[in-house]
């Protein structure tokens, strides 16, 4: 049984992850419009990542005799400026989110639910995990300036290999 706290701040967590996957989806289409394939495909693999994310959360919180809300979900942006812009905004989400994983630890603890605890390091591992692949793109970024991005574009195809792959 999950403490109440627990179940409702992991239902936020739901939600969080629901707008990680549209604002990754609004992104890929962004980027496929403007003539990056390889950008669009890491943004749309993104987006399913954190589909996977959700449903991670929903199937736990109803293993554990919860109930998982599914939300609606707030319209992301459509225009992310350039390239450069849009990865420095990816970036600054996942530290929002690894923020809010945070919290689920903390609350966990207050609740003495090591069970969730336990459970939730998975996620504190995937953020370590996303906030390290984003910044090694916008490190790339930064090296290549904004000359050669169609280098970039093809670059970036290869650098997801199974860490895109996410069990739910
Ligand atoms: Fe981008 O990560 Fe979900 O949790």
């Amino acid at each position: 049984m999950l403490p109440e706290k627990v179940e409702e701040i992991l239902n936020v967590q739901i939600y969080k992850e629901d707008y990680s996957s549209q604002l990754y989806l609004s992104m890929a289409s962004w980027a496929e419009n403007k003539g990056f394939e390889g950008v669009s495909n890491w943004l749309y693999n993104q987006a399913e990542e954190e589909r996977m994310h959700m449903l991670k959360l929903v199937k736990y919180i109803n293993a554990r005799d919860g109930n998982a809300v599914i939300p609606g979900i707030e319209k992301p942006p459509v225009d992310f400026g350039d390239v450069k812009v849009m990865f420095d905004k990816v970036l600054e989400h996942e530290k929002f989110i690894s923020g809010s994983i945070n919290e689920i630890v903390v609350v966990c603890i207050a609740e003495n639910d090591f069970t969730t605890q336990n459970w939730i390091q998975w996620f504190v591992t995937e953020q370590i995990e996303e906030e390290a692949s984003v910044k090694t793109i916008i490190d790339k970024l930064n090296l290549i300036g904004k000359n050669n991005l169609y280098m970039f574009d093809r670059d970036i195809m290869s650098m997801r290999g199974t860490e895109g792959e996410t069990e739910a």
